[in-house]
């Protein structure tokens, strides 16, 4: 089937935290593929990836990276597709520096920013999720569902020192 979100990531090193959204992707049974992109170790691939996104079919891009972390704000540039960007939690800087090179886009070229780490990953997943349900009905009811169960499985253990 078509990838319709495609998530990318700077290095493998990325892949511990943006495993999360590719799963959750899974869960919703949304096609999506998965690539290491570098925004500054290969520019050209970049560049490439961003240009055909579209016209592939996919309709969505989840980018993660972190550092430096300009992948989705390049990404962004070279496609009028939907960016979601994913700080990953940087070993020096706990992930600050990848939220805010991601978030402070100068206007023009957004990115939707999610948060730092794994938290973030899923929920770029569920937010490319909300994007692709617009048009395709089946995933709107997917993540209907996802919600449902998520609000069972709370009011379910409501108390918090277990039955
Ligand atoms: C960024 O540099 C990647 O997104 C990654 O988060 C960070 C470190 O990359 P590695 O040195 O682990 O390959 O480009």
């Amino acid at each position: 089937m078509t990838a319709l979100v495609g998530i990318i990531m700077g290095s493998t090193s990325d892949w511990e935290t943006m495993r999360y959204a590719a799963e959750t992707l899974q869960e919703l049974g949304i096609p999506h593929e998965v690539e290491v992109v570098s925004a500054h170790r290969t520019p050209d691939k970049l560049f490439h990836y961003a240009e055909t996104a579209a016209t592939k079919g996919l309709e969505v891009i989840i980018a993660g990276a972190g550092g430096a972390a300009h992948l989705p704000g390049m990404t962004a540039a070279k496609t009028a597709l939907p960016v979601l960007g994913v700080p990953v939690q940087s070993k020096t800087l706990n992930g600050l520096d990848s939220l805010l090179s991601i978030v402070q886009m100068p206007a023009g070229i957004p990115v939707g920013t999610l948060a730092i780490g794994k938290a973030g990953a899923i929920n770029a997943a569920l937010l490319a999720a909300s994007i692709v349900g617009n048009k395709h009905e089946s995933y709107r009811t997917a993540l209907n569902g996802y919600r449902q169960k998520q609000t069972d499985s709370v009011l379910a253990g409501s108390d918090p020192r277990g039955s």
